[in-house]
């Protein structure tokens, strides 16, 4: 289902542009079929999204360049952990929210693939991803709880691990702070305070920025938006 989803967004890749590459299992489907028509004479640029996206492309030989070579975009093509009927998302399951936030928002589109599993009636069973400065963590978290509390989100915020003794940390340096808080009614109010709190670095909330999400499920893929 995740191959069909980017298959169906491949078909919007035309020659000449300049595509976000995505993170997670979905989007590793699309720069794979990406690979496959590059390797066909399709003439197109990446900006990838993590270094592990960098390392899948260049190895099936797709162009790549940065943001600060490139820094418009036509179109980026990503993952979600969860979509709502607005279109908006929680991403940052994979760890790379803060990139895929930067190369969407360069984007004229942001197309999301998606298995119909993650399609939601109210964000936040998927707990939401907050990434952080190192410096002062345990006071940006105390922010993150209150501001939370404030809108009636009440719920256990731990820290991502790599492994038992060691945090988690991100392309940038960063930790992530994956916060259990239940239904999000107000995801846009969530992600204005969770913006001003000093030490956050991004959140997870991907607010206006998705133009059509591509959802695959078991008679076809159907589109939403755009
Ligand atoms: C990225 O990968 C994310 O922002 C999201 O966290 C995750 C989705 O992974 P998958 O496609 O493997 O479910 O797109």
């Amino acid at each position: 289902m995740k191959r069909a989803a980017a298959q169906a967004a491949l078909e919007s890749v035309a020659p000449g542009m300049r595509l976000g590459l995505g993170t997670g299992s979905t989007a590793a489907h699309f720069v794979d079929l990406l690979g496959a028509r590059v390797r066909d004479g399709l003439d197109v640029v990446g900006v990838p999204t993590s270094e592990r996206t960098r390392l899948q492309a260049e190895g099936l030989g797709i162009p790549l360049s940065t943001l600060d070579e490139t820094p418009e975009l036509d179109l980026t093509v990503d993952g979600a952990d969860e979509f709502d009927a607005s279109l908006r998302l929680i991403k940052g399951g994979g760890g790379a929210l803060l990139r895929e936030k930067i190369v969407a928002a360069a984007s004229k589109r942001m197309f999301v693939i998606a298995d119909a599993t993650k399609e939601v009636g109210t964000l936040g069973a998927f707990p939401l991803p907050v990434e952080v400065d190192r410096f002062g963590a345990r006071s940006t978290r105390l922010h993150i709880e209150r501001a939370a509390r404030g809108l009636g989100l009440i719920g256990a915020i731990s820290q991502r691990m790599s492994a038992p003794d060691a945090p988690y940390l991100t392309d940038g340096g960063h930790y992530i702070f994956d916060c259990a808080f239940g239904a999000i009614d107000a995801p846009e109010a969530l992600a204005e305070r969770l913006s001003t709190i000093p030490g956050v670095v991004d959140h997870g909330l991907f607010i206006g920025l998705a133009t059509a999400i591509f959802i695959a499920g078991a008679t076809g893929v159907r589109i939403l938006g755009d």
